[in-house]
């Protein structure tokens, strides 16, 4: 599809490859280096309808863009964009929620097992030559057996990591603000009460003000020495100098880390901690599931700017309605 009289989309930073060219087919695309606001020339803000989106869009640049209808984020994730400053200026914003979900789940699987039984320190025993000169790897000192999971966010991806975990025989049970009706796994009102109930607690709720450095060293301490931390949800939720400590000092037996508070940056701590599978924020990342992250983003700018409707608007804006 291609509109008739150009719609301009700006892409701040850089973003998937296959969202680019569907952008490119579809609309008339502007890119800049960062979502910086400076950056934003006087023919963008006369013309930009539309932002498409991997990197933070912020109050300064929304201020920016006049004419913008829509922000269309690349991820379920939507801590970067300011929606609540797109909702009162009457601008939508969406995001790619479902497609990722069983991904994300299996990473946050793959995270957990390699935590607990340490297979990316034994695949580097056998390339180093160290089994043929001193024997077996040493045996794992935690196992999945007998372990009791808590979710931190029980939504679409927690829910998707739930029912692979009781496959994996281990009782569920999950900390929300408000109980996930119909579940019949244990609900605990707060994130303490959850991690003291646990021994294997997974992040995998929203970044933002409302679990900002949310596991904490009381959370850390709560979940005891043979716990394990597994995050495949914001780095931002997580107090990552009481992560550190609690794996240096023993406190927690391991962690799992697919997301990092200040990413790509990863403190050295952490590198540094026994025990510990650490990855490069890769949760979505096969070409099959950002292929489709890719053509929901667009699709949600193809039907706003042809239909007048979102299809996957984020809550902040879901009353929003087209301007003309
Ligand atoms: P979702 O369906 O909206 O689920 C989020 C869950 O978190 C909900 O159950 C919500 O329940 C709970 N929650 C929200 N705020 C909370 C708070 N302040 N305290 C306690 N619980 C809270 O979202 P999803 O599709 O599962 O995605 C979840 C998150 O995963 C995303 O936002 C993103 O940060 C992360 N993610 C990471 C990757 C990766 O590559 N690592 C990929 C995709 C997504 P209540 O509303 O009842 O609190
Ligand atoms: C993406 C994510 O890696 O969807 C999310 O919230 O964190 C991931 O799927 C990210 O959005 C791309 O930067």
């Amino acid at each position: 599809m291609k509109f008739s009289g150009e719609i301009y989309v700006l892409v701040p930073g850089p973003l998937n490859e296959h969202a680019i060219q569907r952008i490119r087919d579809t609309f008339r695309l502007e890119p800049i280096p960062t979502g910086d606001a400076k950056l934003v020339t006087p023919a963008m803000a006369a013309s930009v309808r539309g932002v498409a989106s991997m990197a933070p869009v912020n109050a300064a640049l929304i201020d920016a863009l006049p004419k913008l209808e829509i922000i269309a984020n690349f991820g379920v994730g939507y801590d970067g964009v300011d929606a609540k400053h797109a909702a009162a200026k009457g601008i939508m914003v969406t995001n790619t929620p479902d497609v990722l979900t069983e991904e994300v789940a299996d990473t946050a699987l793959g995270l957990l097992i390699n935590a607990v039984r340490e297979l990316p320190s034994a695949e580097r025993w056998l390339r180093e030559g160290r089994w043929p000169k001193e024997g077996a790897y040493p045996l794992t000192g935690a196992t999945l057996r007998d372990r009791r999971a808590g979710i931190f966010g029980l939504g679409r991806i927690g829910k998707a990591i739930a029912s692979r975990l009781e496959v994996f025989g281990m009782p569920v049970a999950y900390h929300n603000r408000n109980p996930v009706e119909g579940s019949s796994y244990a609900y605990y009102p707060t994130l303490v009460e959850l991690a003291r109930a646990v021994d294997t607690l997974i992040c995998v709720a929203p970044g933002g003000k409302g679990t900002e450095k949310a596991v904490n060293a009381e959370v850390l301490k709560a979940l005891g020495p043979n716990g394990v931390f597994v995050n495949v949800g914001r780095g931002s939720s997580v107090d990552e100098d009481a992560l550190a400590a609690a794996l240096e000092s023993g406190t927690i037996r391991a962690a799992g880390l697919d997301v990092f508070a200040d990413e790509p940056k990863v403190p050295q701590r952490l590198l540094d901690a026994p025990h510990t599978c650490l990855l490069p924020h890769v949760g979505s990342a096969s070409v099959y599931t950002r292929d489709a992250m890719a053509d929901l983003q667009v699709d949600n700018l193809v039907s706003w700017f042809s239909e007048g409707k979102a299809i996957t608007p984020v809550s902040e804006t879901r009353h929003v309605e087209p301007k003309s």
